[in-house]
């Protein structure tokens, strides 16, 4: 033991609704852990904040929010947990997340009167993405999974001009993976996908993402 703390990676599932994010999130982690490596699952919205109770709120329609506010509120709910985030990943635990910054823009982007630039702003600065798994899938493949359809923005239309959105933010950093294939083919390419990452970022700083 030379005592050096090695970095955790941030890994982030991006996607559609029902592309199997939450699925894939899950078993990452318990892999991870099983296999000895440090590794939390987390989700945005984090929904059990004051700022994730009125997204919840709105998502299950029991609310009603202006769009720009929505918009501040979903990014505020990621910067509320930075400072924890950065201490787990500096203490060496790897922190995958489901959803994050690219959402909040593809999803506020797709709706009317939006810009991309608009939309990133709020989220420039957050912790950088190590790896950004993005999860395509058909909308209409999406919409035959259990549950579509009873939260705001699950419909088929609208999740088409999401994905578009995300195709303008693509990165280097992103790998597109077919969530149409099965559960355990997918989660062995993200395992091993995220394992060549977590060796590859231990001395690396954590940069801030759109800067
Ligand atoms: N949002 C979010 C914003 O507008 N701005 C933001 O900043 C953020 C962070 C809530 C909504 O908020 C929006 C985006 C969303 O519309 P959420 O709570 O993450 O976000 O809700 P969803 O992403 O819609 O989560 P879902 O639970 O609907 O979808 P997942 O996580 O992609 O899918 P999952 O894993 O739950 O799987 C769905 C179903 O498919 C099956 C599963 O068993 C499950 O029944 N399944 C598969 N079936 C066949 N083959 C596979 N490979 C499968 N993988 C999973
Ligand atoms: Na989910």
């Amino acid at each position: 033991m030379n005592g050096v703390v090695r970095r955790g990676a941030l890994i982030v599932l991006e996607g559609c609704d029902r592309c199997g994010k939450s699925t894939q999130a899950r078993k990452l982690v318990d892999t991870l852990v099983a296999g000895g490596t440090p590794a939390e699952l987390w989700r945005f919205p984090e929904r059990s904040s004051s700022i994730g109770q009125l997204i919840g709120s709105y998502l299950e329609k029991k609310s009603e929010v202006e769009d720009h506010a929505i918009h501040l509120l979903f990014s505020a709910n990621r910067w509320e947990s930075v400072p924890r985030m950065r201490k787990l990943l500096q203490d060496g635990t790897t922190v995958v997340v489901d959803r994050y910054a690219y959402s909040g823009v593809a999803f506020t982007a797709a709706k009317e009167g939006f810009d991309i630039e608009w939309c990133k702003q709020p989220d420039r600065g957050l912790p950088e993405p190590d790896l950004v798994l993005y999860l395509t899938i058909g909308a209409e493949d999406a919409a035959k999974r259990a549950d579509f359809g009873g939260e705001r923005y699950e419909q088929t239309d609208f999740q088409k001009r999401v994905a578009d959105m995300y195709g303008l933010l693509r990165e280097d950093r992103w790998e597109t993976l077919d969530a149409s294939q099965s559960i355990k083919d997918l989660h062995d390419q993200i395992a091993k996908l995220t394992r060549d990452i977590i060796t590859r970022v231990e001395n690396k700083p954590i940069n801030k993402l759109w800067m």
